[in-house]
């Protein structure tokens, strides 16, 4: 990996129509997602993608004291990456949501199949700035991107990559805000220069 690394959050099957948390129109934004990838790809950048792991009893969903149907649980269909999504080979992979107690969101809060956290895998690999797309735009990828933003890295946020699940309307466009406010610098695909 560069200095840049790309990191798709949560492109998964439920939470595209059809699933079981779909973000309406969720599918969308995979076309939009394979540019980037190829993009980085193409430069030899990194490309990881985070995905939500959780086992069937967490207190994340609604079932055990939380709010969330069951969702993405892991080893299921819903769990796995859409598959119009062109993950390469190469990605890393982050799981997160994997702890029964707790109710993270961040992919800040995962890891990688060898136990390593999204943290150490950007330090070890010199990566400096995170372009960050997917969904959710108010859940996940706003705690990702503000967690990315504490770990002092630059981080674009690709505002044509990501969509929310808007429980109230406004959830998505707040999330943007305030994500601007902390740091992000928004970024669509034709603003990328080199
Ligand atoms: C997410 C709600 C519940 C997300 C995950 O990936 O944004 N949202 N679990
Ligand atoms: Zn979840």
């Amino acid at each position: 990996m560069n200095n840049k690394a790309l990191l798709i959050v949560d492109v998964q099957n439920d939470f595209c129509p059809g699933g079981a948390l779909a973000v309406e129109q969720g599918d969308t934004i995979v076309p939009v997602l394979n540019k980037y990838i190829q993009h980085f790809c193409d430069r030899g950048l990194g490309v990881l993608a985070s995905r939500d792991w959780h086992p069937p009893e967490t207190s994340h969903f609604k079932d055990f004291g939380g709010v969330w149907p069951l969702h993405c649980v892991r080893y299921t269909e819903g769990a796995a990456f859409y598959p119009d999504l062109h993950l390469p080979i190469e990605a890393v992979i982050i799981s997160k949501g994997m702890d029964p107690e707790s109710d993270s969101y961040s992919a800040f809060q995962g890891i990688n199949s060898a136990g390593k956290t999204l943290k150490d895998i950007l330090q070890e690999n010199a990566i400096a700035e995170l372009y960050v797309g997917g969904l959710a735009t108010d859940y996940c990828v706003k705690a990702s991107c503000l967690d990315a933003l504490d770990q002092g890295l630059k981080v674009c946020l690709l505002v044509d990559a990501i969509l929310g699940v808007n429980v109230k309307p406004q959830d998505s466009e707040d999330a943007i805000k305030l994500m601007v406010e902390k740091g992000v610098q928004k970024l669509i695909f034709e603003d990328i220069k080199d």
